[in-house]
């Protein structure tokens, strides 16, 4: 497929403008390919899908369909607003010009330097919208302070499946091949249909996470992929599944070292690309050799036979493909359990061959430079980051601060204060990237001064703030969307603006109108296309006004890339790991008091970890399954997207909502040691009895805005029964989606007599039991002997 080089053109009364989606609002760089029809004077008419588009062939979901609402609603943000820190929580907002905002900012943040020094600055920032990409920039380049990062505990999500990837494989981000780097897609010659596809802790579909457009797992399942779906939930997939592994959630690593038992113990794995391209089969064959199916069945509620089925299907069916997603990072045992999943992949034969995994070296896109922009902060403000790295001297080799330090700091003020708070892309009180968030709310809204760059009013910004900037929504701006973020990104994407976005601008348009100010030496380009051209410039020879001729450029790719010198910095063959191998078991884990091989651990909260807990909490819950309409907490808003998803939804198996007297449509209270909250019962048998399914993401624009209710953003966060810093060794992975809880029905809660504490924010942490070090198990024996 060839697209068309005209990217603008008139059609009538209309201008036709061809562009690529990313955010805001929310989704990930899947770059979805779209015309978007406005009139002469810039207005919005209408969307469609573009069919030249060589990934998404014209597909688009509800929320871009949604575009004319989005971009003309009341709620969002059009201008720069300010308001007095003592009015944080009240709507007293005041519209004020750019130069005002910018003067504000300037003057609150060279406040900070001379008084505190810029680590005094914190950067929130949360998941891979194209704000990510601007996000540390901002922090190192603008603010020149070390502390920014994605603010899930444990960063889990995306953070430990790249660092596993960087450590164990040497890679990129591995990726389900489906023909996305070839023009001509699945018919190309070099390409072969996988003929079975796990899908480990990942919902494409409603998804699209990371750059991967879910949809071609249903082009896949036409051509004859078979899927194996390892998920507590029976989602649409895996009741189309060969095989369900309908795992207790958090005990995934089991489930690993239980099929690596059955692939090694049936010799059923690849010897020749073993020999020449493992490291430490032998170790790990050891430690797999008791965790038979039979073993993980009491621990992961998993039949041993659909273990061992699944396994097989899996080595014997070559090429065949793993997909990892978000459930892998969310639990403290998550390193391990993506180790034995990279394991399995590996020693069946699958990297980099058609139908398999696909691999790449990061790109130098973008990448090197907000490596860069480190020098900005220099070397002795570099060291005072709050990165954990007494604990977790794996987190700390990367350039972000540790989320879990981070909250430490802010309540202990050790080492120092932090005194400024920037959230950029990021509403993390919402439910969406705080765990207990009510901890974070009570330190930051003591913060001398916060602001926020944001598309929407939210409840962050509403209770913590005292400026706010206003970003463009995508098709009013300029950008590139990049799938991976740059790990394995198979086509470049030009965003071209469409529609005039009045006082809004870009992210990277915000950081290089503060960065001018601030530090300008950081900041040289005049316009963000010769920004964009020189990110292009640093691999290819042509600029920005090539890609949106272009419109999406698909990168060269070969297969095998490791016989060929093509993984390695040093053009040698192999990986790019210590040893030049995949490390199934790991060279360096050693240094960071990290055991080499997989194993299993119990989560932090858990039938068998804290049995007495568990006698109060006879629940375990898994949390945040996407949705259609929404991204994490945006799209509340949006009227025909909230008309299909009105309310938060916890799922329910009709025989457990029996025990408790629950109906579907009933508001049912969820309560743990740290927490509660209440959702609507959607009571199916989609989750087995002993697990339920809460969502994450929910607070009520139509809501009082003022604090403390701040658009009953407590009463329905189900964050507050999430701890934080229960953290995996290597300081990834968090346990958002295994902990413990019971339910009852809410009585009265929708004439309002529900318990006030649900409308405000809790003052105490929760119990010291919950917030430091491992779980070990107690028994398998004992309980639910079914
Ligand atoms: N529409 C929409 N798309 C999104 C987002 C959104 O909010 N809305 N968010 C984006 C973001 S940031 C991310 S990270 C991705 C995430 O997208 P995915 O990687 O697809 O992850 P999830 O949808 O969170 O969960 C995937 C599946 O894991 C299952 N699961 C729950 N607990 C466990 C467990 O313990 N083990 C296993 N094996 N499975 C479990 C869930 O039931 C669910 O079906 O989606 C991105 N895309
Ligand atoms: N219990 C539970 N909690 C979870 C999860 C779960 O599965 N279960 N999932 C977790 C995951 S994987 C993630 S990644 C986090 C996500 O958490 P976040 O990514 O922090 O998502 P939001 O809190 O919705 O914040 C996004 C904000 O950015 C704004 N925005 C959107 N696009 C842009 C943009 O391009 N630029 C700027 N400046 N602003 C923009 C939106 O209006 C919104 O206010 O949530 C996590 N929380
Ligand atoms: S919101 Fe949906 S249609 Fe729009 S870019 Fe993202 S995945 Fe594609
Ligand atoms: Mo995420």
């Amino acid at each position: 497929m060839t697209m068309d080089k005209e990217w603008r053109v008139e059609e009538g009364d209309l201008i036709r403008t061809r562009t690529c989606g990313w955010s805001p609002p929310g989704c990930h760089p899947v770059g979805c390919g779209m015309f978007i029809y406005t009139d002469k004077d810039g207005n919005f008419v209408k969307v469609e899908g573009d069919p030249d588009h060589p990934i998404t062939q014209g597909r688009l979901c509800p929320r871009c369909l949604a575009m004319g609402e989005f971009l003309n609603h009341p709620d969002r943000i059009k201008y720069p607003m300010k308001r007095a820190k003592a009015d944080r929580g009240k709507d007293k907002w005041e519209r004020i010009s750019w130069d005002e905002a910018l003067d504000i900012l300037e003057t609150e943040v060279r406040k900070i330097w001379e008084t505190y020094g810029p680590e005094a600055i914190y950067v929130s920032k949360g998941t891979g919208r194209e704000a990510t990409e601007y996000a540390p920039p901002m922090a190192q380049a603008v603010f020149k302070t070390p502390n920014n990062a994605f603010m899930m505990s444990g960063a889990s999500c995306y953070g430990p499946r790249t660092v596993i990837g960087d450590f164990l494989l040497g890679a990129g981000y591995p990726e389900l091949d489906y023909a996305a780097f070839f023009p001509d897609r699945y018919d190309d010659p070099r390409y072969e249909v996988p003929k079975y596809i796990i899908l480990w802790g990942k919902s494409p579909l409603q998804s699209n996470p990371d750059g991967f457009f879910g949809h071609a797992i249903i082009d896949l399942m036409k051509r004859g992929s078979k899927l194996i779906v390892i998920d507590p939930r029976l989602t649409w997939l895996a009741s189309r599944a060969e095989f369900h592994l309908q795992l207790r959630p958090g005990t995934d690593a089991a489930i690993g070292l239980a099929m690596l038992n059955v692939v090694i113990g049936e010799d059923l794995y690849d010897h020749a690309f073993c020999d020449e391209w493992v490291f430490g089969l032998d170790e790990l064959a050891e430690r797999v050799a008791d965790k038979t199916p039979e073993w993980a069945e009491p621990i992961t509620w998993v039949p041993a036979d659909v273990i061992r089925g699944a396994a097989r299907a899996f080595a014997m069916n070559a090429p065949s493909s793993i997909m990892w997603g978000l459930a892998i990072d969310t639990q403290q045992n998550g390193a391990q359990a993506g180790q034995a999943l990279l394991a399995l992949g590996a020693i069946c034969g699958y990297m980099d061959v058609p139908g398999g995994i696909t691999l790449a070296l990061p790109s130098s896109f973008m990448g090197r430079w907000t490596y860069e922009t480190l020098q900005f902060v220099g070397e002795e403000v570099e060291k005072k980051r709050i990165d954990g790295e007494e604990d977790h001297p794996a987190y700390a080799v990367g350039p972000y601060a540790h989320p879990d330090s981070v909250l430490t700091t802010l309540e202990t003020e050790d080492p120092y204060a932090f005194h400024m708070f920037y959230f950029y892309a990021s509403n993390p009180i919402a439910p969406t990237c705080y765990a207990e968030p009510e901890r974070w709310y009570n330190a930051i809204v003591k913060m001398d001064f916060n602001a926020a760059q944001d598309c929407f009013m939210t409840p962050t910004i509403m209770g913590l703030c005292d400026l706010v900037l206003p970003v463009s929504f995508f098709p009013e701006h300029d950008g590139f969307v990049l799938p991976h973020f740059g790990r394995n990104t198979h086509f470049l994407g030009a965003m071209n603006a469409a529609v005039d976005p009045g006082e809004a601008r870009s992210d990277l348009e915000i950081d290089m109108i503060v960065g001018k100010r601030l530090n300008p030496e950081a900041w040289p380009w005049d316009t963000v296309e010769e920004f964009f051209d020189a990110q292009i410039h640093t691999q290819y020879d042509w600029g920005f006004n090539d890609l949106r001729e272009f419109g999406a450029f698909q990168q060269p790719f070969e297969y095998r890339k490791y016989e060929k010198g093509m993984l390695r910095p040093d053009g040698e063959p192999g990986f790019n790991t210590p040893t030049g191998l995949i490390e199934v078991s790991s060279s360096i884990y050693d240094d960071f008091g990290e055991d080499p091989l997989p194993y299993f651990m119990e989560p932090a909260m858990s039938p068998y970890s804290t049995p007495d807990l568990y006698e109060d909490y006879p629940l375990v819950m898994t949390t945040g399954g996407r949705s259609f309409v929404s991204f994490h907490s945006e799209h509340r808003q949006i009227p025909s997207l909230r008309a299909i998803h009105p309310d938060p939804l916890v799922t329910i198996n009709p025989k457990t909502a029996a025990k408790y007297g629950i109906n579907d449509g009933d508001y049912v209270l969820i309560e743990n040691p740290l927490g509660k909250c209440v959702e609507r019962a959607r009571v199916t048998n989609e989750v087995p009895e002993r697990v339920i399914h809460a969502e994450h993401g929910w607070w009520f624009p139509e809501d009082d805005p003022e604090a403390p209710n701040l658009n009953g953003v407590w009463k329905s966060n189900v964050n507050r029964l999430i701890p934080m810093y229960k953290v995996g060794v290597t300081g990834y992975g968090a346990p958002y989606k295994n902990v413990l809880c019971r339910i009852s029905k809410a009585d009265g809660y929708e004439a309002g007599a529900a318990d006030p504490a649900l409308y405000e924010p809790r003052a105490s942490r929760g119990p010291e039991s919950m917030t430091n070090g491992p779980s070990q198990p107690a028994s398998y024996e004992v309980i639910h002997p079914e």
